[in-house]
C-alpha cells in the first residue's frame, strides 16, 4: 500500500470542484486519510515546489498556489502514487486526456486543478510538508474486501 499527496489547487476550490474531484479518488477504490483545508504560506510552496524554482513559470506558480485556499488530501492504496498520476492526467489541462481529471475540468496550462505526488520519495516528503503527526489516519475501510481482493492470501 502506498499513502499520496494530493492538493485540490486554488482553481479546484474556487470553481465548486472539492467534490467531484475527491469522488475521481473515492471512485477509483483510493481511501481517504487525510483532509484537510488550508492556505498554502510562501514558505511551504517554496518549499514544496524547490525543485522548479529555476523554472520560468515557478514566480507564477507560487502566486497561483498561495493565492487562495487549497484543500489537502493523504490518499491511501495499492499503487497510489501511479493510480493518482493517471487519474489526474498530464500536466497541462489544453492536452490531458478526457477522462482523466484535468482533461475534464479544466483548459489551463497552469490552473490545471490538482497536485499529486510524483514518487514514493516525493510522496513521503511532501506528506510530511502537509500533514502533521497524527492528521494522516489508518482506519480499516469497510468496503476493502471489495475493493480488493484478498481471498488468495495477498491483497491485489
Ligand atoms: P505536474 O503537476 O504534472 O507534476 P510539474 O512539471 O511538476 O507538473 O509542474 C508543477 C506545476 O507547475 C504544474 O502542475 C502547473 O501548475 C505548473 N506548470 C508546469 N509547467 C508549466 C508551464 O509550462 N507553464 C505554466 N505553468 C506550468
Ligand atoms: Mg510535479
Amino acid at each position: 500500500m502506498e499513502t499520496t499527496l494530493i492538493i485540490l489547487k486554488p482553481d479546484a476550490v474556487q470553481r465548486g470542484l472539492i467534490g467531484s474531484i475527491t469522488s475521481r479518488f473515492e471512485q477509483k477504490g483510493l481511501q481517504v486519510v487525510g483532509m484537510k483545508m488550508m492556505k498554502i504560506s510562501g514558505e511551504l510552496a517554496a518549499e514544496h515546489y524547490k525543485d522548479h524554482a529555476t523554472k520560468p513559470f515557478y514566480p507564477g506558480l507560487v502566486r497561483f498556489m498561495t493565492s487562495e485556499p487549497v484543500v489537502v488530501l493523504a490518499l491511501r492504496g495499492l499503487g497510489a502514487i501511479a493510480v493518482c498520476r493517471n487519474l489526474m492526467g498530464a500536466t497541462f489541462g489544453s492536452k490531458a486526456a478526457a477522462g482523466t481529471i484535468r482533461g475534464d475540468f479544466g483548459i489551463s496550462n497552469s490552473f490545471n486543478l490538482v497536485h499529486g505526488s510524483d514518487s514514493p520519495e516525493a510522496a513521503t516528503r511532501e506528506l510530511s510538508l502537509f500533514f502533521k503527526t497524527g492528521e494522516v489516519l489508518g482506519y480499516a475501510r469497510a468496503t476493502d474486501a471489495w475493493v480488493y481482493d484478498s481471498t488468495g492470501g495477498k491483497t491485489e
